[in-house]
């Protein structure tokens, strides 16, 4: 049996299953660029894209986690709570009576809505999402469903949520709510707190009653009908919500605003757009929308002493390829009981506000990339007429190589300044191969991203291969392959990321087609994947120890997965990839290729065999 994963529809198929709270995704052929034919757009995916035209534009906005967890900020009597800091409660399974007295020490003086708003402006954002519950139970606003709130339970007494949409409406930004609809760690109907409400409940197989309709209806309404529009509801977590239920909140949101948008997270596939996993750059590229949420350190609440801070560079690494890949990138501040957003946060913001200024065009309302295959340079995102290439690694020759692209170039310029760039055009039809060769300065514009346009002559017409890069680097990527089984179905799956997992039987196996346009000597390289890194970690992260097949223009190449070296890949740091480079290969003659990667024996079959990509790389001679 074979199955075929087209690359814009991969992640659809399996978002779902390995992201908690992803939502399914419809399965649409895109349009054929080569078809020539406009497609007309139903009256209901025009209405999509009239509700979705600020999400698109925006590409880029601020998460904010606040709430009484900013109080202990990581430490409980006197002890250093492993992991997030907003899951203290539950991490340290503090009992509600001792952990609503909080409230009382919550007194955020230092709070400036306007000067928030500023920072998330400055950095280029475009909306922003703030906790109003989070899984604590605890409302960020003057609610009159619960008590359990700030303006009636902290000193405070003030309404920062109403304090920043105004904010917000000044600035120009889209306000928007996350809301804990599932967990809530204060209420025995909800789910989450085993500590207070003694783990058998059996009989819970969907929120109450009393819970749904009465807080989670009542506070949505409040949120929904006393702070202005509300861009989109950020649910979270789906747990004990059913279909009904996760379905019932969408038409309850919609019926109070229908252009709010729903996050993939109230559970069972139904709401607006899809969302990535936790700090996870997702390969995307699917027919929905979707965003990801990343941590600017490693927590989304306060914590005192998570100084372990992402660099500028990895942020708008990350930023560029969520919008290299048709996704949005919500980037998380957790501010502290005072109400001050913490130093490190700004001083990157800045930054990359500092980066959007000059190259924002290139983000803005853009779509991904038409490439199948990745740049080893960095990455590319369109508009239409346009294509942007995001250069991370700028050439040391002074010469920018792009492989595969057919359409004229009819102007090619640095982003900065709008400086013009010499562009040649080569094709050698007997291999179908077009080159584009820039030649740019010594001295990129930017430290991190410099930002090249091509304007093309136009929709971008790209060969569909996977094409050796101009570094002779072949890279097979695991998502890219046709899956084969010997059994009725593969266990080989994708994550998010595009990785293989679960390939836990020899049945399986994964088969690429590429293109070569340099044949030579090449080294077969796996690159494998540890489990996502947590605090505290997991026992162990990875498996190694199977032995594999690989077949390719008539060789076989046997081998071991062992962990020889490690990547980190900066737009997915929290995935270290092991590296086995298993043996060599010739490849003597130009043109299509196919190469068939077997697992002869898997060895460990918890995670069993992690890949993300087969690369050959030109051996050294
Ligand atoms: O449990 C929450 C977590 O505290 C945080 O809010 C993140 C943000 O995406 N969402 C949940 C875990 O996925």
């Amino acid at each position: 049996m074979s199955l075929r994963l087209r690359r814009w529809t991969f992640a659809a198929l399996l978002a779902a299953a390995v992201v908690p709270g992803v939502a399914a995704q419809t399965q649409t052929a895109p349009p054929d660029p080569e078809a020539g034919a406009v497609s007309k757009k139903s009256a209901a995916d025009s209405e999509r894209d009239r509700r979705f035209k600020w999400f698109r534009d925006a590409r880029f906005g601020m998460f904010i986690h606040w709430g009484l967890y900013a109080v202990p900020a990581g430490t409980w009597k006197g002890k250093k709570i492993d992991g997030i800091g907003e899951w203290i409660m539950n991490r340290a399974k503090i009992p509600i009576s001792e952990y609503e007295l909080l409230a009382k020490d919550f007194n955020p003086v230092k709070f400036d809505a306007d000067a928030w708003v500023k920072v998330a402006k400055d950095a280029g954002m475009k909306y922003l999402v703030i906790t109003s519950k989070h899984h604590d139970g605890f409302a960020m606003f003057d609610s009159a469903t619960s008590r359990y709130d700030i303006a009636e339970a902290t000193p405070w007494k003030r309404d920062p949520l109403k304090e920043l949409a105004a904010a917000c409406q000044k600035a120009g930004i889209k306000f928007a709510f996350y809301y804990s609809q599932d967990q809530d760690w204060h209420e025995s109907e909800a789910s989450g707190n085993e500590w207070d409400f003694p783990s058998d409940r059996e009989w819970k197989k969907s929120l109450g009653r009393g819970y749904f309709e009465g807080k989670v209806k009542g506070q949505l309404r409040e949120l929904l009908t006393g702070y202005g529009p509300i861009g989109l509801i950020w649910f979270d977590t789906p747990k004990l919500i059913t279909k009904e239920q996760s379905q019932d909140l969408v038409d309850f949101v919609h019926k109070l605003q229908p252009d709010c948008l729903v996050s993939g997270r109230v559970g069972h596939g139904v709401g607006d757009y899809d969302s990535a996993g936790d700090n996870q750059i997702s390969v995307g590229n699917t027919d929905r929308d979707w965003e990801t949420p990343v941590t600017l350190n490693d927590t989304w609440g306060f914590k005192s002493y998570d100084d372990n801070w992402k660099t500028t560079h990895v942020l708008l690494r990350q930023l560029v390829e969520v919008a290299s890949r048709n996704g949005n990138y919500l980037l998380n501040v957790g501010p502290t009981s005072e109400g001050i957003i913490p130093q490190p946060s700004i001083d990157r913001l800045r930054e990359v506000g500092e980066w959007m200024k000059v190259n924002g065009d290139a983000v803005y309302g853009s779509q991904g990339t038409p490439f199948a295959h990745d740049q080893s340079w960095g990455t590319v995102t369109s508009k239409p007429g346009k294509l942007y290439l995001h250069v991370f690694d700028w050439p040391k020759n002074g010469s920018l190589v792009v492989y595969g692209l057919k359409n004229k170039i009819t102007r090619a310029s640095l982003l900065a300044g709008n400086k013009p760039v010499k562009v040649a055009q080569t094709r050698v039809a007997a291999l179908d191969h077009d080159a584009v060769r820039l030649s740019v300065p010594a001295k990129p514009p930017s430290p991190h991203a410099s930002v090249v346009v091509l304007e093309i002559e136009g929709a971008p017409k790209v060969d569909a291969s996977l094409i050796q890069q101009p570094t002779g680097v072949v890279e097979l990527k695991a998502h890219q392959a046709k899956i084969e089984t010997t059994a009725a179905k593969p266990t080989v799956r994708f994550d998010n990321r595009g990785v293989a997992e679960r390939w836990t039987t020899e049945a399986d196996s994964l088969k690429w087609e590429f293109k070569l346009v340099e044949p030579g000597t090449f080294d077969v390289v796996l690159v494998t994947s540890e489990q996502k890194i947590r605090h505290p970690p997991t026992a162990d992260p990875w498996e190694g120890g199977h032995k594999v097949l690989v077949e390719t223009n008539g060789q076989k190449v046997n081998g071991t997965v062992e962990a020889q070296s490690k990547r980190i890949p900066p737009h997915n740091p929290y995935w270290p990839l092991p590296i086995t480079k298993i043996g060599q290969v010739k490849l003597d003659k130009a043109g299509k290729q196919t190469l068939t990667l077997k697992a002869e024996q898997i060895a460990g079959k918890r995670f069993g065999l992690t890949l993300v990509s087969v690369e050959l790389v030109p051996a050294k001679k």
